[in-house]
């Protein structure tokens, strides 16, 4: 068929492939989940349902992208890893971001039902989303224990204010006074002696988040299975990365 005299527009569109050879990360992050949390009665600091939910729309993600190698997700966030030589969508970032956030909001709602049995969606939530590219493996091993160690600051606060407003009858206003210039350790005993909570045995998805990973499994001598799994590792630590050494190389 010969060219429309309209076709030159095409040259207007640009060019947007990512480095190769790199880790390419796309984060997304719930927009003014805030707000969204508080109009849905959210568990505070936690909500169980929807960290479930979350963990399944990025799974859905997972089943779908087998270029994804790996997802960690926490508050109303989560991140997606690609396999360093993915060649998907000629590595094109638009496309990549924009399919993963599609696929990924559009799961959290059609699954909303399954883990919110008695609460109805007010309205369409929205997903913001970047992409990131680290050049080195230790850029992204840093990347992820950065998000974990937010998990864990976010967290130790959190769980603490709560209990404060919740069971110690602090105004919010009374709570963030009282933490106010506390550390870590000064949260815990808080926890510990005023609501005998021990901080290290809240759920680990509260206090490290979901990390999703491809498992092969031996069926039997001739099969394998291929499946996404999720784990609550602590990755700051380095036996985490010891471990799972085979991790960030190159298999396929
Ligand atoms: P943004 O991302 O700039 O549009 O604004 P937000 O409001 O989404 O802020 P962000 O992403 O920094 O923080 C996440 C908010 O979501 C934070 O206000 C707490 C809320 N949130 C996330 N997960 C839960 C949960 O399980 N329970 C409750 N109550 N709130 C949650
Ligand atoms: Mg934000
Ligand atoms: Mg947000
Ligand atoms: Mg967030
Ligand atoms: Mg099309």
């Amino acid at each position: 068929m010969a060219k429309s005299s309209f076709e030159y527009v095409k040259n207007f569109e640009l060019d947007d492939k990512l480095i190769p050879n790199t880790w390419i990360v796309v984060r997304l992050d719930g927009k003014c989940f805030h707000k969204f949390s508080d109009d849905h009665s959210f568990a505070k600091p936690n909500d169980l349902r929807g960290l479930k939910l979350m963990n399944f729309a990025a799974y859905s993600v997972m089943k779908d992208i087998n270029d994804v190698l790996m997802a960690f997700g926490q508050s109303d966030e989560y991140s997606f890893v690609f396999k360093k030589n993915t060649n998907l969508y000629k590595r094109r970032a638009s496309k990549l971001l924009t399919t993963l956030n599609s696929k990924f909001s559009a799961s959290y709602v059609y699954y909303w039902n399954k883990y919110f049995t008695d609460e109805k969606l007010q309205y369409p939530p929205t997903f913001d989303g970047r992409v990131i590219m680290y050049p080195s493996d230790q850029n992204l091993i840093d990347y992820m224990k950065w998000r974990q160690a937010d998990v864990h600051i976010n967290n130790l606060y959190n769980t603490t204010f709560w209990n404060l407003v919740l069971k110690g009858n602090l105004s919010p206003m009374e709570a963030e006074k009282r933490l106010c210039g506390t550390v870590s350790a000064d949260k815990n005993e808080i926890l510990y002696s005023e609501f005998n909570i021990n901080y290290n045995n809240e759920p680990a998805i509260f206090r490290r988040g979901t990390l999703l990973l491809r498992k092969v499994l031996q069926m039997d001598s001739q099969e394998t299975a291929s499946i996404i799994t999720d784990v609550h590792d602590d990755m700051l630590k380095d036996k985490f990365w010891k471990d799972n050494s085979t991790l960030l190389l190159d298999k396929s």
